[in-house]
Order: structure tokens, then sequence, then C-alpha cells
């Protein structure tokens, strides 16, 4: 037993030294072969003599027990957000005032490092062991993530070294971009939604109830900063701060430089900016932070971020390639987009090899070829586009665009209305791309919400030959869908009741999974408190339907045509007969619209509400969501690491509100509440 006792203690340490130089260092010195052996020795001691279990033991980062809800817990401090600088005056700007503000320095020392694109984590450890860890939250309170964080080989159990009382360590959770490829494979394979970008996927990540789950995905943390230190080392600056984190084993950026004035923090950028694609991660600017920690103190904050620091964006990122072809998407409406297909090309760490072209008129203005030479441009998460043709590089061979006279899916005919930019394919649910997307925005989240039922699924019925529209899914049984390939036996069990589920609904959200043409949630809302019914709405005439607040001759006139067509009745019965239902009338539907006709638009990260939930909240209250900011906004509702959008409602002078003013524009409860 002793024996047992002094080898566990040995394999601890030595585990703990490895790790050390992997994560922290990088500078393995064994192989994960080795490494594994390691653990997997210590576990079998472990379970040989349970009592010399603690639960510091690195075999003991994945708890049991996966929880029903996250706890709320209050920050030792608040967490804050910074301003962002999006071009380089802005950089002078806040070097200008830092020197103002004390006292006309000649220059400044600051400490410049990458912005991680991930998550915001606080970690708490007491006495050298891992105590507790929690998102950001709204700044004051967040999550309490313990579990997930502990599955996360990078962030050491225990300190290394002298470690302090109390240390309140602040970073990054985030998932490298090679981790990220490797996860939307098993995503993709397993019939499941892959995540649009590394940082979504790292926010699943550890938003999981069960550890797990997120004990499988590679994630990694970064820190940055400390947020509170008892019974440490006293520190002068905020480089000595990174190095004490260092010291107790957490990891830091290798790119973290002090640099000296605005000069110094403008040539990092520079130099950041090009090694950018090469970083095994993504980041989305560089982040400036005087120094010295007596001259952080006095510059202080204002509102909730510090005046000592400044997160400076990168721009869109940009890049020259070929149109190869051109091909068009059919989407749910029968709406063909142009998708332009490239040469593959990176763009910020991304390979882009193909990106919208919206619609003929774009393409007509941009005046874009097949064989061009074109600028693409990638921003954040949005879909990449084509910025402009170079018809200076134009070969003699480049082909103009023409949008086919048949849908290149089902070869029914595309119509173009007067007026109008789109073309549509007029095959509807004959047509079997507008089929996979009608079926899939009908069990979108928003609509009725059938959890688990991915493309893949939905592709393989459609190959069964077993979905024609929405109304067959009511007539799946779980034999039949264990019966696809890959699809488990609990996976059918667990759909299937996710179908059953979805029978009772509402009937704005009935209307909205439909996918009639121009009904979004807000025209649902709207058409099902003007009229109360699904039969009064789908016998109404257009100029009935055109009485409805916000509902114009195109919804109208797209209602109509919705019911006008034979195919649609039938499906809505089918689906009546399944036992999808509703409680009609306004009372069912909450009829408080406080907001209606006013329009809001959402940027940044909210602390406490995903961008969907704000979305929702505010369409449920009549208002309606917009993607741009305008003279005919209202309101801006910016959370943290907002960007143009916030800067254009300052500029128009339009009014910006943050998490808690939204709830309480909603009159609902504050977060943590
Ligand atoms: O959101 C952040 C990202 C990176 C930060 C940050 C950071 O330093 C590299 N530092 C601070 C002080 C804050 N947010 C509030």
């Amino acid at each position: 037993m002793d024996a047992a006792a002094q080898r566990v203690q040995a394999l601890r340490e030595q585990i703990a030294q490895h790790s050390h130089l992997y994560y922290v260092l990088d500078d393995p010195r064994i192989s994960d072969f080795d490494f594994d052996e390691l653990l997997r020795e210590l576990q079998q001691l472990e379970a040989q003599y349970p009592q010399l279990l603690t639960p510091q033991s690195p075999t003991q980062r994945v708890g049991a027990t996966p929880s029903a809800a996250f706890a709320t817990v209050r920050h030792p401090a608040p967490m804050l957000s910074l301003d962002n600088a999006l071009v380089a005056a802005d950089v002078e700007d806040f070097d200008r005032r830092v020197r103002e503000r004390l006292g006309d320095v000649d220059a400044v020392h600051y400490v410049a490092e990458p912005k991680l694109d991930g998550l915001a984590v606080s970690i708490i450890y007491r006495d050298g062991q891992l105590l507790r860890a929690a998102t950001r939250g709204d700044g004051e309170q967040g999550e309490d993530i313990t579990a997930n964080i502990r599955t996360l080989r990078c962030i050491p159990l225990s300190l290394s070294g002298a470690a302090p009382a109390l240390l309140e360590a602040r970073g990054e959770v985030y998932m490298p971009v090679a981790g990220f490829a490797r996860l939307n494979e098993e995503q993709l394979r397993a019939g499941l939604k892959p995540f649009v970008n590394p940082r979504n996927a790292a926010a699943g990540s550890l938003r999981q109830l069960d550890p797990r789950i997120t004990a499988t995905r590679p994630l990694e943390m970064c820190f940055y900063a400390l947020g509170a230190l008892e019974g440490g080392p006293q520190l002068t600056t905020h480089s000595a701060a990174l190095a004490a984190l260092r010291g107790w084993g957490l990891r830091t950026s290798p790119w973290a430089r002090q640099v000296l004035g605005l000069q110094g923090c403008l040539d990092y950028f520079a130099t950041l900016q090009q090694q950018r694609p090469q970083l095994p991660y993504q980041i989305d600017g560089v982040v400036y932070k005087v120094d010295e920690l007596a001259l952080q103190e006095r510059l202080g904050f204002v509102a909730r971020a510090p005046r000592w620091a400044i997160a400076h964006k990168f721009p869109a990122e940009e890049a020259q390639t070929t149109v190869l072809a051109v091909d068009f998407q059919v989407g749910r409406t029968g709406a063909l987009t142009p998708v332009a297909r490239l040469e593959p090309v990176l763009v910020g760490g991304a390979t882009v090899s193909n990106a919208t072209l919206h619609n003929m008129d774009e393409i007509a203005r941009k005046d874009i070829r097949v064989g061009d030479a074109v600028i693409v441009r990638r921003a954040g998460d949005v879909i990449p586009e084509v910025v402009r043709a170079l018809p200076e590089h134009r070969p003699e061979s480049a082909q103009v665009v023409v949008m086919p006279g048949l849908c290149p899916v089902c070869a029914s005919p595309v119509e173009r209305s007067e007026g109008q930019a789109v073309a549509r394919c007029t095959g509807a649910l004959r047509c079997r791309a507008q089929r996979h997307e009608a079926v899939r925005h009908y069990a979108s989240r928003r609509a009725l919400n059938i959890e688990g039922l991915g493309d893949a699924i939905i592709a393989q019925l459609i190959d069964a030959d077993l979905l024609h529209s929405p109304a067959d899914l009511y007539q799946l049984d779980s034999a039949v869908l264990a019966s696809l390939p890959r699809m488990g036996e609990k996976s059918a069990q667990n759909l299937c009741a996710a179908i059953a589920v979805s029978k009772a609904t509402t009937l704005p959200r009935f209307l909205y999974a439909l996918g009639i043409a121009e009904v979004g949630e807000a025209t649902a809302g709207a058409l099902a408190r003007q009229f109360g019914s699904l039969d009064l709405i789908s016998t109404a005439t257009a100029a009935q339907i055109e009485q409805t607040p916000d509902v114009g001759p195109v919804v109208a006139a797209h209602v109509r045509q919705f019911f006008d067509d034979p195919l649609n009745v039938q499906i809505v019965a089918r689906l009546r007969e399944a036992g999808v239902h509703w409680s009609e009338g306004l009372a069912a539907e909450g009829a408080s619209l406080p907001l209606l006709g006013q329009t809001y638009v959402l940027t940044g990260t909210l602390p406490g509400l995903s961008r969907d939930e704000a979305k929702e909240m505010l369409e449920a209250a009549g208002a309606k969501v917009s993607g741009s900011v305008s003279k005919r906004t209202h309101a801006v509702v910016a959370g943290a690491e907002a960007g143009t959008k916030l800067a254009k409602a300052q500029e128009l002078g339009i009014t910006v509100l943050d998490e808690a003013g939204l709830r309480q524009l909603l009159g609902i409860a504050p977060a943590g509440a």
C-alpha cells in the first residue's frame, strides 16, 4: 500500500509536469502515447486502491453525473468588457486619452496580445486547488461551469509552485481551428448540424449539462488577466501578472508583448495581422493594455469598460480568387440564389470556395462573370461574399451569368415576377430542394422545434421516399427511423418522441412553420392576432389579409397564393388530421404587443441572453428585429464587443440599450433574478 501511494504520488507529479510542458510551455517531452500510459497506470492503481483517490487527481476530470441546470454565481469582481477600436485612428484617440489623463506623458508602455475568438471564463483557485469556474454572464454574475472546465486538460486542477491563498484567473476558452474541423466532420457523420464557427462550437461545448460531452470537445484556454489575488506576490505590471499566471501553470498567450506607445501598438497589430492566417486558432483583433498597474488604477473605468485597455479589431478579410462557375441554390420558398464556386482561397484562416452572389441584380450591378478574378470578403460569422470583380484581369473566355429557365433541381419553370430581384422555382414541394428546406424549416427551433431532425436524416428520409412534405413526419414510426443508415434505436425513439411532442403548438408557430414566402415570425404573429384562426386566414381575400398591421400587398399575395395551392391545403389538412393542434383566439397568444411598429437591432454579445432569445423576446412584444441600423431604428441593443452597428447608432443618435435596459423595456426579470 505504501509503495502504491508513493507510485500514485509520483505519477501525479509526472502527469502534472508533462501537462505543464505540453500546454503551458509548448515544449512536450514525451509522446501522447507515453502520456496516456502514465494516466492509465494511475487509473489502474486508483481502481485497486480507491482510498488513494482525490478529486484533484488528473484521472478525475470528468464528473459522473450530468446536472439539471447551471447554478448562478457572483464574480468576486465584475468581469468588464472592452471598448473596440475599428481603425487605427481609434487607437490613436485611445492612446491620446490615456496620455492626457496621465498628465501628458510621452509614451506609455502597453502589453499587446491577440484577442482570441472564444468565451470569457473566470476560474478560482483556493490554496492552489481549482474551486470554481464561471462564464462571464452579465459581468456581475455568470453560470457555474466548474464540472465542464475541469474536463479541459490544459487547465491544471492544482496550481504549480507557490500558490496564492486565492487566485481568480480570467481568460478565453476557445476551440482551435483543426479541432473545430474534426468536430464538424463528426457532427455531419452523426447526422447533426455542423457548428457555424469555432466560437459557437466552443460556447455550445461549454454549455453542456453533461461534462462527459464537454470532455470530448477540443477546447483550450488561454489566460489573460487576474481578477482577484490574495496571499500572492506583489505585482506592479500586467506583464508580471501574465508571468505569474504562467508560473502557476496557467497558459498565457505566447504572443503577448510589451510595446511602446501608439507606434508600438500599430506595429504589433500589423505583425499579428500577417501571422493571423497561420495561427491555429481564430482571433478577431489585438488587445492593448497599459502595462503599469498603478497607471491602470489612475485611469479607472468608464461605464463598464476600463480606460486602460482597448480591443483593436481586424477589418473584414479580403482575398483575390477566380470564379470557376455560378450555380443556383434553391431555397425553401423556391428562390434561386446564385452562388459563386471559387478557386479555393485562404481568407482569415478559413478556406473559402463558395460565396453568395445574393441575386441577379447584384451580379449585374457588380458585373461579375464566370472566369473573372474577384475579391472575396469574409467577416466574422457571415457568409463569404464577392465584393467586386476585377475587370482589368478579365479573360476573353469570361461568361455572363444567366438565370436558368428551369430549376436546376427539379426542372420546373423558373419565374421572376416584375420588379422583384428574386427568381423562384415553381415546383413547390415537388422540388426536392424545396421539400428538404420546407421540412428543415418546419422542424426548426422557432417553428415546431423537432429536436434531432437534422439535415442528414431529412435527406435520408427524402431518398427513401418517406418524406414528401412535413405531414409525412407524423407517419414515421421508430422502427422506420431506426432502419435509416447510422440511426441507432435510442435516437430513433427520441426523434419519434420529439415529432409527437411537436403536435401541440401555437397558431403563430404553426403559420410560421408552413414556410409561406415572406411570412416570418412577426408576420405569422400579426396574422394570428388579426384573424384568430387558421380557417379565417386561409379563406381571407388578399385585401382582407392586407388589413393586418405591417402586412403589405406582397405578403398578402404570398399568403393567398399559398392557400390557393391545393397541395398546400392538403398538407395542412393532413397535419391537422395527424393531431397537430393549437389553441385559437387572441387570449392564447397573449395579446399585448407594446413594441408593435418599432424596429430594433441587436449587436454584440449580451451577457445573459443569446441573440436568438433576445430576438424572440422582442418579436413576442411585437417589435421587428432588423440586421442593420438606419434612421428608422427605434433602438440598438448592444452587448460586449459590439462593432460598427453600435458606432452607427451613436452617429445617428439612436437609443442604445444594454441587456438590463432590454429586460426593463420588456418588463422581464433582471438576469440572475
Ligand atoms: O474580452 C477580453 C479579451 C482579451 C478581455 C481582455 C483580453 O485581454 C487579452 N482583457 C480584459 C481586461 C477584458 N476583456 C475586460
